[in-house]
This record gives structure tokens, C-alpha cells and sequence, in this order.
């Protein structure tokens, strides 16, 4: 770990690149307790932009054994290795430099670079772990053709792979061999990817709409072969879905997925070698979630699509991560809705913003969706430029619509294949398809924040007019003091007494109507704006921010009578369920102050009968009911009341636990109905109608179990019987939660004796457990770290138990003497000089201390202190530490 202060840097110091890479040749000798790396890097001056430059590659943690320019061995005069760099005096205008150096795989345990997971050796580059291979020119605008051989030992290593195609494999003296590979496309360095293993593959094929036959194969350890198909049907939708939509085909004949077990995100989009956390691509009924199954479609297709948007056409520095991004997960995101349900898919990512982006722009590490400036860009794949980068490309599509949409992704595609660009570019191509004026929109990208729109209305019963007057703020957040106005596509429609009513609106001709006219997309750019409504025969409850048409808070003062009509009757899936989580919130936060003034709680019958009647509504999507009827997240929750001055975490969780007993009750009856009616018969399969019929059953259990004692024996039979890991997990979570403690701790102990060898299984285990209620659950959570289950090199087992803990069980995390962030710095400790990207991640709950009332706020920013205080701090703990103590 470097002791100088790490130091940020700035988008607008960006400069092109002094050298390029045309091609670039490496060749792999792996070893046990080492492993050599020799580069051949066909070099040469980028005309105009170096001048007589020196050259300057990256390198970290690499042993240099020789370098050499054009064949010759460089004197120790005529080059400079640093810590961070390799510097060479004097270059000719073209050039080949080739080093030789030694890499420490088995030790490294940053899952960065070329490392070991278990038996295998693999890698992940982005951002910048190639330089921790060889050094390089190491950043997204060097784009540069790889040939690339691996040698090892066959016996221990039989699959070699690279990107692109095989072109020789070759047996060697001493049980070694050799693999060599060509990829035709040149990509950055951080598309490169190595893996040696004992593998075994799932083949397949698929044929583009071009009719290329392409090899896909997905390589796991052999106990897990039959795991693969539900990953594999996945890819083939994805290609299918790539092409019928954008027009995109696959350019290779070979695509291969490999899963790994030790993997710090999710996976990795390697120009057709794809690698996967076990966890995003290993799937099969008997161990898996519905909501597994459903990672794993969304994941398995989020990297096929990067191909196109990342890969033929790349970033040209990490600032424009979200061009990438953002962009991608847009795409991801219409593909699952096209494969499921669409209003599902929108609640369930609206969800998300509002719970964890919302909350990041509110924080200290606030930041725009195009960063201005980072020390860590590993602290920069965030919910902001992933989620709310998805948003902004959403709110173009909505604003040019879809044909016009089609024609700027085609334009960009077309325009910048094999070249590394910006967000500008991308909104350049929109607009220049569309014709549109995206000026004041590209506000999106560099403003930071969560806008407000707060709307008041009138209605003129005389006149039929009703008037919707919307203004625009934003608040500050960290060098952004002051913002400007965005355009804000704001999706509305007007609810009557008998529907939704047609719009027109003033000065519009009344022969505009058109068949769909009681949906309207507002265009927001001015800090107020009026809009007139003729025509309107009855005084509306309006219908907003349909379809989450963008990453925004909106306030208007609905009554809880208005939120009812919406929540029954409105047009939109979204605005349905928004009504719901509004109406749950007014009444949990009523709850909250009849506790706090130490009356006795009434939770309003209008929210109970409301919610009665949806559940009695034996015609509704079952996915929506369980969706409007589970209450906000207390760390939702507890967000709202930072806003409005500081969160009480025990009387938030007294305010939701009332009232989910008093849903519980009142709707007894309907709940048992709901259990029994939604029982699924049919053999397990992952697919809309099916995962419906199971999350409203096991909300029904939820509730069930919370309504009375006796319904825990619901749940144990569930789990009893259960053919499916959904209906398991589900049951276990409930018994944890609600049992007594002999059963509680029976069918814990069992279920680790029935799925001890499942790993997967078993992080599912540390979760539900981490989550666990009682004064006693820290305490569980340190003896846990100290089973055999639990591997603190492992993030999955990190994020299960650890982050399980701090996210999952606010009440316990926050305990009142502060043990709970002690403990979360602490690990935070030892993880910062094994995996910083970890460590860093983890701290997020810390990061939120301003948002506490009272000690709280103290003790937690006491652990932020105490953390900064340590010697060694990688830079990405760094980052979020000295940040979230700025005033
Ligand atoms: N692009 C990778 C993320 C890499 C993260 C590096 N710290 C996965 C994805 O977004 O598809
Ligand atoms: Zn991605």
C-alpha cells in the first residue's frame, strides 16, 4: 500500500494517449508458486499527440526480469521501473518492447490481475488490474490486436483459454502444454482474460440471423454440470433478443462462459470469454431462488450485450464508464421485461433507485452519472452510473421514441465500431438521428442529486379546467452547490370517477384526440411550469410519473383517499403500486408518531381495506399483489426520515412491525386464501406465471406467520415438503424470523447438514441468519465468521454474512452501544489490504451516518475516524472514509 495520500484525478485533464499498441503479443508460463509473462508490444507514437514524450506504461506488483526495445536489452540507464510505472527514455516514432517479468498469482488476493480461485487460475482486468499482469499502456483508448499463448501443466490444467480463437494446441516435454490464441478485434486491455483450469463445458450452438454457427460453451467444475442449462437458454434469448431489437449480431465463432467461485462483482463481459461469479451463472431448481434464476437471465444477457455496447464499441477513459454501463443495463433491463412481466420489471428497478440510488445521491459519495474526478474508479460502479445511467438512456428513448431510438443506436454503432468514445457521442448520435435538440438534457450526465418535482393543482369546475403547476429543484450535493434546470420526461395521465379521462390540452385542437389520449409524456425544463388541461368534466386525482418515466422524487399532497383510486383503478402497473408504497409510508410514519407520543397505534382502515380488497381481487396478477402489498424496507424507511431531520431506527421498526401485523390480521382470511389458492403444481420451472404464484404465497407466509403463532406450522410444513429452493429459502426465512428457538435453530442446523456441500446453498444459509432479530444476532454473525461455511477471502460469503448484516438488519447493526459498526469497521480492517474492493464496497452503510439521530451518528462516524487513523489504507478505502468525513 502506497502512505502518500492517493490523489484524484480529473476528467477535464484528459489527454490522449502518446503511444498506441497495434498488436500485442503475451505468452503465459504458469507455475504453482509463480508465474512468468512475456510481452511483446508493437508500439508506436501517436502523430501529433506525443512530441519526444518518453515512454510511460503502468505496471503494479510485477517483478521485471527483462526488458528489451527492438530485440536489444535495455542498459539500467536507459529505463526507469517504479512502483506504478516502467519508463523508457528514448523511443523510436514505431517500435516493439518486449519485458519479461514475474507475477505472484497464488498470493494475490485482490481478485484483480491474473489470480487463483480454488484450483483455477483467472483473471479480472477492468478497470486496471491488467497492469498487475504486464506492463502496459493501461487504459480503455488503447486499443490493440492480442496474441496470446498459455503454458502449463496439463494434468492439473487441461482447458486453456484466452479471447477470441484457438489457433494451436501443443503437447510439451515435462506433462505440460500449450494453448495459443488470436483475437481478430482489437480491445482495450481491460477485455483480456486468462483462464486455466480443470474444466468441464456444457456446449451448444446458435445461429446468427447472418448465419454464422456459433460454438457456446459454458466451462464449470464438473459437479456443477448440471447447472449450466438454465445460463445456457439464457445466452441463446439473449443473442436471439440482441438481434431482433438492435439489429446486433454476434462476430465470433466461439462464445465461452466460465464460472468461478471467488469473483468481486458479478461477471465480466472478456471480448467471447465471458467470467461469471458461480453465484450469477450456476442455477438449478433444488438450489436456486426464482429471484436466482432470474439474476442469472438478466446477467447472462448484461454481458452478451457489452459485445456491442463496451466491447466493437468502447469507453475512452473511465469517466464515461455509464456510456457503457448505463447503456447496457437499458438494454438488459427491456430484455427481462420482454421475457417476464414489464410492470414487475419497472417496480422492481424503480425500487432500486429509490432505495440505494436515492440514497448514494444523498450521501457523501454523490456523485454524476459521468464523474468529474475519482481516486478509486473501483469505487465508481455504483447504482448511479450503472441504475440511474440506465434511467437517463431510458428517458432518451422515451423522448425520441422507439423507431428514432432504433435508428441513434444504429447510427452510434455504425459511427463509432472500434473506437473508444464519450457519452457526447452517444447523445451526438441520438440527436443526430432523431433530430432532436438534446442540449439542455445532457444536464443528466454531469449534475449530481436526485431532482424533486414537487406539483400542486387547481380544478375550475366552471371552465373544465384543471391545472397541474410542476416546479423543479434539486438539492446540493458534493461541488455541486447550485443546480440547473433538467428536462424531465414527466409520464401523466388524469384519473376519474370512471377511468382514466382524456387529455387535451389548452390551445390543442379538440380533433387531436387520438384513440390512446389519456396518457401524456410532459416535457419539464423550466424550474415552474403550468399546464392546462380543457375539457375535464370532474376533478381528477392525477396519475404521475408513470412507468417511473424518470429518476425522480415527486410530491403532490394526495389524500389517502386519492391513493386508494390509483392504487384500485389507475391505467398504470406502476403508479398502481406507487399508490400503495406512498399510502404504506403515511400510515407506517402515523404508526410512528402515535408510538413516539405513546398512544395506542391505529394503523387507518382505509389502508387496511385497500389492501384487503387486492388481496380478495382473485383476477389481479398475483407478481403485483405481493409486490403492492410488501411493506417499504426499513432502510427505505429510514432515508424518508433523514430528509426530514434524522431516523429513529427502533421506532421505524416499530412503526413497520405494527403495521404489519395489523395487515396481517385484518386480512387473515384472505392470506390463508391467497396460501392455498397460489400453490403450484406443475414441475418447477422458472418462468412469469409460476414465480408469481410463489412470491404472492410466500408474502401470504410472511404475513401469516406475523398474524399468529400457530401459522409457523405453515411454514415448517412448506419447508418439509418444498421441491424447490424458492419455497425452502422462504419458509426458512420466516421460521429464523418468527419460530421459537428450538425450532428455529433445529431446521437451521438442518438444512446446513442437507446443503453443507452446496456452496451457493450455503451463503443463501449465512443470509437468512445474518438477518436474524434479537440482541443475540451480532453475536451470531462473529461465531459464523469463525465456521467452516464461512471463507473471508470468499465475497460471496463476505457480502452474505457481512453485508447481510449491515443492510439487512438495521435494527441489530445500529444497536445502540455501537457494537454493530465496530464490528463492521473491523472487518473493513482486514479486508482493506486483502481484496480494497471489498472493503471499500462494505463500508456504504457507514457512509450514511448524517442520516442518524442522535449517538448514533456519533458512533458511526467514530468508526469512519478510526479507519482513516490506520496506517496503509488502500486507496479505495481511502476514497470513501476521507470523503464521508468531509464537512
Ligand atoms: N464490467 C464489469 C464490471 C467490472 C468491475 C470492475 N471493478 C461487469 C459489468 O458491468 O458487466
Ligand atoms: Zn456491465
Amino acid at each position: 500500500m502506497r502512505d502518500a495520500k492517493p490523489r484524484a484525478i480529473y476528467l477535464k485533464d484528459y489527454q490522449p494517449p502518446a503511444y498506441l499498441i497495434d498488436k500485442t503479443v503475451l505468452y503465459f508460463d504458469l507455475h504453482e508458486d509463480h508465474a512468468t509473462v512475456e510481452a511483446t508490444l508493437h508500439l508506436r507514437r501517436n502523430d501529433g499527440v506525443a512530441g519526444d514524450a518518453p515512454l510511460v506504461l503502468h505496471g503494479q506488483d510485477l517483478q521485471l526480469e527483462s526488458v528489451a526495445l527492438d530485440g536489444r536489452a535495455l542498459d539500467d540507464d536507459e529505463f526507469q521501473a517504479g512502483d506504478e510505472t516502467l519508463l523508457v527514455h528514448r523511443v523510436p516514432a514505431r517500435f516493439e518492447l518486449s519485458t519479461r517479468t514475474r507475477i505472484r498469482s497464488q498470493d494475490n488476493s485482490s481478485l484483480e490481475g491474473l489470480y487463483k480461485s480454488r484450483t483455477m487460475f483467472c483473471t479480472q482486468c477492468e478497470a486496471e488490474g491488467f497492469r498487475k499482469i504486464t506492463y502496459y499502456l493501461d487504459r480503455p483508448d488503447v486499443m490493440a490486436r492480442f496474441e496470446v499463448a498459455i503454458e502449463a501443466d496439463r494434468a492439473r490444467y487441461p482447458v486453456l483459454l484466452s479471447n477470441g480463437n484457438a489457433v494451436a494446441r501443443e503437447e510439451l516435454p515435462g506433462g505440460r502444454h500449450r494453448v495459443r490464441w488470436d483475437d481478430p478485434f482489437p480491445k482495450p486491455a481491460y477485455l483480456f482474460a486468462l483462464v486455466a483450469g480443470d474444466l468441464h463445458s456444457v456446449d451448444d450452438s446458435f445461429t446468427t440471423c447472418g448465419g454464422r454457427e456459433v460454438a457456446l460453451r459454458i466451462f464449470v467444475e464438473e459437479k456443477d454440470l448440471d447447472k449450466c442449462d438454465h445460463a445456457m437458454r439464457s445466452l441463446k434469448k439473449a443473442m436471439r433478443w440482441d438481434e431482433d431489437v438492435y439489429g446486433r449480431e454476434y462476430d465470433l465463432d466461439i462464445f465461452n462462459i466460465v464460472a468461478v467461485d471467488d469473483f468481486n462483482m458479478g461477471a465480466m463481459e472478456n471480448k467471447s470469454l465471458n467470467i461469471f461469479n458461480s453465484s450469477c451463472v450456476l442455477c438449478s431448481p433444488e438450489t436456486t431462488t426464482d429471484k436466482g434464476f432470474q439474476t442469472v437471465e438478466a446477467i447472462v444477457a448484461h454481458e452478451y450485450f457489452h459485445n456491442w455496447s463496451g466491447n466493437r464499441v468502447t469507453c475512452r477513459d473511465w469517466f464515461q464508464l455509464s456510456l457503457k454501463e448505463g447503456f447496457t443495463v437499458f438494454r438488459d433491463a427491456e430484455f427481462s421485461a420482454d421475457m417476464g412481466s414489464r410492470t414487475v420489471k419497472r417496480v422492481e428497478d424503480a425500487t432500486v433507485l429509490r432505495t440505494l440510488q436515492f440514497a448514494e445521491d444523498a450521501g457523501p459519495m454523490a456523485h454524476p452519472v459521468r464523474p468529474d474526478s475519482f481516486i478509486e474508479i473501483s469505487n465508481f460502479y455504483t447504482v448511479t452510473v450503472y441504475e440511474k445511467g440506465a434511467e437517463v438512456v431510458r428517458m432518451i428513448h422515451t423522448l425520441l421514441g422507439p423507431e428514432q431510438f432504433r435508428k441513434g443506436s444504429d447510427l452510434y454503432f455504425e459511427r463509432h465500431d472500434g473506437q473508444a468514445v464519450t457519452c457526447e457521442d452517444f447523445v451526438r448520435a441520438m440527436e443526430d438521428a432523431s433530430g432532436l435538440d438534446l442540449g439542455q438534457f445532457r444536464r443528466w450526465y454531469s449534475q449530481a442529486g436526485t431532482p424533486l418535482l414537487t406539483v400542486r393543482d387547481e380544478y375550475d369546475p366552471e371552465r373544465e379546467r384543471y391545472t397541474l403547476v410542476v416546479s423543479q429543484s434539486c438539492p446540493p450535493t458534493p461541488g455541486q452547490p447550485h443546480k440547473e434546470p433538467l428536462l424531465i420526461p414527466l409520464a401523466m395521465g388524469l384519473l376519474g370517477e370512471a377511468g382514466n379521462l382524456p387529455l387535451r390540452l389548452a390551445g390543442e385542437a379538440p380533433d387531436a384526440e387520438t384513440a390512446d389520449n389519456t396518457h401524456r409524456v410532459l416535457m419539464i425544463d423550466a424550474a415552474e411550469q403550468r399546464f392546462v388541461f380543457e375539457g375535464v368534466g370532474e376533478k381528477p386525482v392525477p396519475s404521475l410519473l408513470r412507468g417511473f418515466s424518470a429518476p425522480v422524487r415527486l410530491e403532490y399532497g394526495y389524500a389517502r383517499e386519492d391513493l386508494c383510486a390509483l392504487m384500485r383503478r389507475d391505467d398504470d402497473g406502476f403508479v398502481r403500486w406507487d399508490a400503495a408504497q406512498q399510502l404504506a409510508v403515511s400510515v407506517i410514519n402515523e404508526v410512528q408518531e402515535q408510538l413516539q407520543a405513546n398512544q395506542e397505534p391505529r394503523v387507518a382502515a382505509v389502508y387496511l381495506e385497500a389492501c384487503d380488497a387486492l388481496l380478495a381481487d382473485t383476477s389481479a396478477d398475483p407478481a403485483m399483489v405481493a409486490d403492492m402489498l410488501r411493506l417499504p424496507g426499513e432502510t427505505y424507511l429510514a432515508e424518508l426520515a433523514a430528509q426530514r431531520g434524522g431516523a429513529d431506527v427502533e421506532a421505524i421498526h416499530g412503526a413497520r412491525e405494527t403495521v404489519l401485523r395489523a395487515l396481517a390480521s385484518h386480512c387473515e382470511a384472505n392470506w390463508l386464501d391467497a396460501y392455498r389458492r397460489s400453490a403450484v403444481d406443475a414441475p418447477y420451472a422458472p418462468e412469469a406465471a409460476q414465480i408469481a404464484a410463489r412470491g404472492l404465497r410466500n408474502t401470504a407466509l410472511e404475513y401469516l406467520a406475523a398474524a399468529r403463532e400457530e401459522h409457523i406450522n405453515l411454514a415448517r410444513a412448506q419447508y418439509t415438503a418444498a421441491g424447490n429452493m424458492t419455497d425452502r429459502l422462504a419458509a426458512l426465512r420466516v421460521i429464523s424470523q418468527r419460530a421459537a428457538a428450538q425450532v428455529r435453530e433445529e431446521t437451521l442446523a438442518g438444512f446446513y447438514r442437507d446443503w453443507r456441500d452446496e456452496s451457493l446453498v450455503v451463503n443463501q444459509w449465512l443470509q437468512v441468519q445474518a438477518a436474524m432479530p434479537g440482541d443475540d444476532a451480532l453475536e451470531r454473525v462473529r461465531q459464523l465468521m469463525a465456521h467452516e461455511a464461512f471463507d473471508l477471502r470468499n465475497p460471496n460469503k463476505v457480502r452474505a454474512l457481512v453485508g447481510g448484516f449491515a443492510n439487512g438488519n438495521p435494527l441489530q447493526f445500529h444497536r445502540g452501544d455501537g457494537e454493530g459498526y465496530r464490528f463492521l469497521a473491523d472487518v473493513v480492517e482486514q479486508l482493506n489490504s486483502r481484496n480494497p474492493q471489498i472493503a471499500s464496497r462494505l463500508l456504504t452503510p457507514l457512509t450514511r451516518w448524517r442520516n442518524y439521530a442522535g449517538e448514533r451518528a456519533n458512533l458511526m462516524r467514530a468508526q469512519l475516524q478510526r479507519l482513516a487513523a490506520l496506517p496503509g489504507l488502500s486507496p479505495d478505502v481511502y476514497e470513501v472514509v476521507s470523503k464521508s468525513l468531509e464537512d
